[in-house]
Order: structure tokens, then C-alpha cells, then sequence
């Protein structure tokens, strides 16, 4: 028979108005028993509140944000069982309202008051035992689990003399992190344990030294003295003195994993790292960024009040390998992020794949590669009286000829002159790749970003053949129509902004290619040819390199080379 049972917020180790920070089920979904319901995060403390048994969310009472206290419903459960076992219930109190019924959980999980009877006890025989110094054993106090819990962090060397309640250690599980405190006042004198050890109720882990100690008694006992009902003067006392304890809130033989835990910002500080501590953040999510290596302090918090979560974790471990990728180096200094809206109306616009990647490779290129510009004119009023004799022929053929089929040719030619402009470096520098092909990139300027489609064999096609093969690749480019094939291959770019305009750019060399040509916009000149200035045109080009591989002789003989070819184009079939 299904019946429904309010889950309700359980003894929280007096943290009153904790908050809901995730809801982590809808109304509707199927749990098991144990799944965690939701995450409610004190000052002190982060904890998972786990379902009590198995069952279906019918209403959810909490959302994120919600400030909740002890006792205050999360949500209505429908199971098919007819209430949870008062030895199996796992700390989410569930109680009845009105007609659902109730499910008894032991006092001393819900409320604390058996636990503050437990505690009062053990507070009388403290202070009926006579008062002498010696060693007492730190035990780990009832994890309401069997699987046990990964001792994090040592709070306190040898030596160090600590007060009743003093964080000695850090545990995590992969639901909580707890303390557990020092059952009273004196001098921490041997450690047992290592960090990294997994440990389980009952597993000795150090030994104090007490003045004025009971003879026995453990973390568990003493941490709870702080939970129920304990005088308001000793619960003030605590708030103000004391650091927080740990609360252990499952039954004997309770099923599952199972911690409450309050946890000290300074005892986080010394957990996770000092730059770690201040960061708002759950154990789980502690958990991955130690598995991860990570310091929470550089993880941007995009939770509720900067809570860190999984996701900001995973982000950003996704963004530290792409930045890898980039080549950009972790220690450069980053530009900050400015509040542009201060200044006057702004609007972000979201930038497209093609930007994305022509940035990060512009990034790898300029934090690699040594770059050396040199610059020139190539004299091309010859190219440009025969470029318009082709004209017609050109129309004819249904193609458009501009100068750059011919700056094109006139690079394979020199290329083929000068090889080591179209090598590659390799084996982290030991070899230069030399290559017998010849294949160019152009760069295209599209409405979506840069691209570079590749021209094969540019040294065996004719210019008419090259004419039609720029506009067709410019076009497949402008229709985001090209392959990864096109893109690929290449062993020196041209970048031409003849059309667009400017008199020269530096352009930034393609890698892994050596070199890049940039052309800027021809334009008539005068030219003094040893008795008159003469109407020339004009066409400036800028050679980048990577002065690893090409020297300034290299870059000169090239770029000469290549005006030479351009002021008089009979020498390209040579
Ligand atoms: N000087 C003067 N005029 C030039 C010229 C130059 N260097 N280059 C081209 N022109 C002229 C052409 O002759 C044509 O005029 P006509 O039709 O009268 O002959 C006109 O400018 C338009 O040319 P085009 O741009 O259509 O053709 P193209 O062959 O010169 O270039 C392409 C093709 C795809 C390379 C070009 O359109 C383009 O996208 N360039 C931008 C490349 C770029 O963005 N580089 C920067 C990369 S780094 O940020």
C-alpha cells in the first residue's frame, strides 16, 4: 500500500536557519533509499540529507534558498511501505502530519535529547571522576556507517596543547565532512594515523595527555554535548569559545553511510589549504577538487552566495586543458574582467566557433613562435597592364582575375627557390621538415571569422586555373561550405587585404608553417627612374617568419625574390 511520509529537516547540530543550497530531486521521480534528497548548508556546515527509504517525491515543501531549521518538512514521500523502521531510519526526521503516519526515529537522531542524556552522562562522571592528568585515547567516534570515512587532514601536530572541542582531524565521506573534537583539554602526544588512512568508529587515532579529563571518553560523547540539551549557558558558552563539533546522527546498525558534521572555517583552512578554506564549497565538492588537484580558490563559485559545485569544478578543469591546448602559459597574467556597464550601455554578444578557434590559435602562434617582419614593394604597373588585357578573356572564361592568382604563382616560385620558407619544425625543434609539395592557404575574410582554405599544388596550375580556384574557395568559405580537408595542409599562407585596404599589416605567422606573406593595398606611386618620378603601381607586402627557422637573409632573399617575380611575371614559367 503506498502511503506518504513527511521528510523533515533532522537534528542539524543546532544550526538554525541553515540553507537549502540544492534540491536534488523533482516531484515525481523515483528515489532509492539513501539518494540524497537535498543539500542544506549552515555557516558551519554542508550536508546531504538522504532519503530514509525508497519511495516517490510526491510535493517538494523547500527550494534552493530556503532557510530551514530542525524538524521543517523537505518533502512528501509516497512509499509502498507502511512507515520506516525506527532501527533502519536514517536521520531525516519523518513524522506525520495529520493523517500520514508517523515514523519513529530514535529520539536521540531527531532531537538530540538522547544524545544530550548520553552527553549529560558523560559530562556527570567528568565531573564526578577526580581530576587527574594522563593519557587518554582519541577514538573515532559512530560514523552511522560501516563503510568508514577518509581521514583528510591532521588539525594538530604532536605537542600542540589544544582545548575540549578543538578540531583534531578532518574526515570525509563522499556526503559530508566532519570534525572530530577533543574530548577535553590537554596536549596532543602521539599520532596513530596517517592522512589518507580510511578510518571507522572505534579506530584509535591518537592519545592526549589530559590534566582534567574524564577516564574515558570519546570524540563522539563530547561532540555531542554540544547538540541538545545542554544548559543555554554551556550552549552559549560554546557558540562563543568553542569550535564546532561533529554530530554523528545515525542509529546503531543504522543502514548506510550517514555524517552530520559542522565544520570550523579554521579547521577548513588547514583542511583544504589556506587558500582554499574561505571558499564556500560542500564536501563533495572538496572531495573532487582534492582528487583533481585543485585549489578551490581559483574555481569560480557560480552557486547560490558563490557556492562552488561540481559543475564550476568540471568547467574549470575543462577551461585549464583548452588553455593548455591555446599554448597560452598558466602563470601569464590574465587581463581582468571589467564592469564595461559602468561606463555606458553595453551588449555581449556570444562570438562564433571560427573566432573562438582562429583566437586560440593566434594565441599559440604568438606565445611560440619569434616573429620577424619584413617589408617591401613589389613594382607590379607591368602584372597590372597585362592583368587588364586578360579582362576579357577572363569574362569569357566566367572568371574574375585580381593579383592575387598571380602573388599565388609568384609564391610557389619562390618557395621552390627558397624551401626552407615552407618547412616545418619538428621534434621539439631538433628537425626541420622540408617538404615537395607545394600547397598554399588564403586567408578569407567571412561574416563568420577568418578562415584558410588551402590551394594544392599552387607551383602546377596555371593562373587561370588559380583565378577560379580562389573564387571558388572563398565562396565555399563564405557558405561555411569548406571541409577540414581544405583547411589542411598548407605550407605558407597569403593573407591579402589588397581589397579591403591599408598599406600594411604584420601579419602573425599560421603555424606549424614558418612564414606568412600579408598583402596590403597597391597603389600608383611615383618612382624615380634616374632622370624622371614615373607613375608606378605599387603593391606592399609584409613577410612574417619565425626567426627560429628563418633568418633575416633567409626572409630578404625570399622576399626579393618574390618582387622580382611580381614586377615582371614572363619570369614565373622560368
Ligand atoms: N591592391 C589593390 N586592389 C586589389 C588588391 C590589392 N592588393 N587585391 C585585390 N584587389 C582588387 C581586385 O583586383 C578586385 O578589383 P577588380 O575586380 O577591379 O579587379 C577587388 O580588389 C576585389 O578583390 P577580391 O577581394 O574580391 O578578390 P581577391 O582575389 O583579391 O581576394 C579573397 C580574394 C578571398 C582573398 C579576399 O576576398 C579576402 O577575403 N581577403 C581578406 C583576407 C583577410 O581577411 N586577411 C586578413 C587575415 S589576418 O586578419
Amino acid at each position: 500500500m503506498m502511503t506518504e511520509q513527511l521528510i523533515k529537516v533532522p537534528d542539524i547540530g543546532g544550526a538554525e536557519g541553515a540553507e537549502v543550497v540544492e534540491v536534488l530531486v523533482a516531484p515525481g521521480e523515483s528515489i532509492e533509499l539513501e539518494q540524497s534528497l537535498v543539500v542544506i548548508e549552515s555557516d558551519k556546515a554542508s550536508m546531504e540529507i538522504p532519503a530514509p527509504q525508497a519511495g516517490i517525491v510526491g510535493e517538494l515543501r523547500v527550494a534552493v534558498g530556503d532557510a530551514v531549521s530542525e524538524g521543517d518538512v523537505i518533502l512528501v514521500l509516497a512509499s509502498s511501505s507502511d512507515g520506516v523502521d525506527a532501527d533502519s531510519a536514517m536521520a531525516p526526521s519523518v513524522a506525520d502530519e495529520s493523517s500520514t503516519p508517523v515514523t519513529e526515529v530514535p529520539p536521540e537522531l531527531l532531537d538530540g535529547t538522547g544524545a544530550s542524556e548520553s552527553a549529560g552522562q558523560a559530562d556527570q562522571q567528568a565531573h564526578s571522576e577526580p581530576s587527574t592528568p594522563e593519557i587518554i585515547d582519541i577514538t573515532i567516534p559512530d560514523l552511522g556507517s560501516d563503510q568508514g570515512a577518509d581521514l583528510v587532514e591532521i588539525l594538530v601536530p604532536v605537542g600542540t596543547a589544544v582545548e575540549e572541542g578543538d578540531s583534531l582531524v578532518l574526515l570525509e565521506s563522499d556526503k559530508a565532512s566532519m570534525e572530530v573534537p577533543a574530548p577535553a583539554s590537554g596536549t596532543v602526544t602521539e599520532w596513530l594515523v596517517e592522512a589518507g588512512t580510511t578510518v571507522k568508529e572505534g579506530t584509535l587515532i591518537a592519545r592526549l595527555a589530559v590534566s582534567h579529563a574524564p577516564q574515558s571518553v570519546s570524540p563522539s560523547e563530547s561532540a555531542l554535548q554540544g547538540m541538545g540539551a545542554e544548559s543555554e549557558q554551556a550552549g552559549a558558552d560554546r557558540e562563543v569559545s568553542q569550535p564546532p563539533s561533529a554530530r554523528l546522527d545515525s542509529p546503531e546498525g543504522g543502514q548506510g553511510e550517514r555524517l552530520l558534521a559542522q565544520a570550523s572555517p579554521t579547521a577548513l583552512a588547514q583542511a583544504a589549504g589556506a587558500d582554499s578554506a574561505m571558499v564556500y564549497a560542500g564536501p563533495a565538492v572538496r572531495k573532487l577538487a582534492r582528487e583533481f588537484g585543485i585549489s578551490l580558490s581559483q574555481v569560480k563559485g557560480t552557486g547560490s552566495r558563490g557556492r562552488v559545485l561540481k559543475e564550476d569544478l568540471h568547467r574549470f578543469v575543462a577551461q585549464a586543458l583548452a588553455s593548455d591546448n591555446t599554448g597560452s602559459a598558466a602563470s601569464l597574467p590574465t587581463v581582468p574582467e571589467q564592469d564595461y556597464a559602468r561606463f555606458g550601455a553595453i551588449e555581449s554578444i556570444t562570438r562564433s566557433r571560427i573566432d573562438k578557434v582562429t583566437a586560440a590559435n593566434m594565441v599559440r602562434s604568438w606565445l611560440n613562435v619569434p616573429h620577424v617582419t619584413q617589408f617591401d614593394d613589389a613594382d607590379i604597373s607591368e602584372l597590372e597592364r597585362f592583368r587588364k588585357d586578360l579582362k576579357p578573356e577572363a569574362s569569357q572564361r566566367g572568371v574574375r582575375i585580381t593579383p592575387l592568382p598571380f602573388i599565388l604563382k609568384a609564391c610557389a616560385v619562390a618557395l621552390r627557390d627558397h624551401p626552407k620558407l615552407k618547412s616545418s619544425l619538428a621534434d621539439n625543434g631538433e628537425t626541420l621538415v622540408m617538404k615537395r609539395y607545394c600547397h598554399i592557404g588564403m586567408a578569407v575574410d567571412t561574416p563568420a571569422g577568418l578562415v584558410v582554405p588551402v590551394i594544392r599544388d599552387v607551383d602546377k596550375k596555371s593562373i587561370w586555373d588559380l583565378a577560379a580556384e580562389v573564387a571558388e574557395l572563398a565562396e565555399k568559405a563564405r557558405d561555411k561550405k569548406l571541409k577540414p580537408d581544405d583547411m589542411q595542409g598548407g605550407v605558407f599562407t597569403v593573407s591579402s587585404l589588397g581589397a579591403v585596404g591599408g598599406r600594411g599589416f604584420t601579419p602573425i605567422v599560421n603555424t606549424p608553417e614558418v612564414a606568412i606573406l600579408g598583402v596590403g593595398r597597391a597603389a600608383v606611386q611615383p618612382v624615380w627612374d634616374g632622370e624622371v618620378f614615373r607613375p608606378h603601381t605599387l603593391l606592399p607586402l609584409a613577410l612574417s617568419y619565425d626567426h627560429r627557422v628563418v633568418n633575416g637573409g633567409d626572409g630578404g632573399r625570399f622576399l626579393s625574390a618574390l618582387t622580382a617575380l611580381l614586377a615582371d611575371v614572363k619570369r614565373m614559367v622560368m
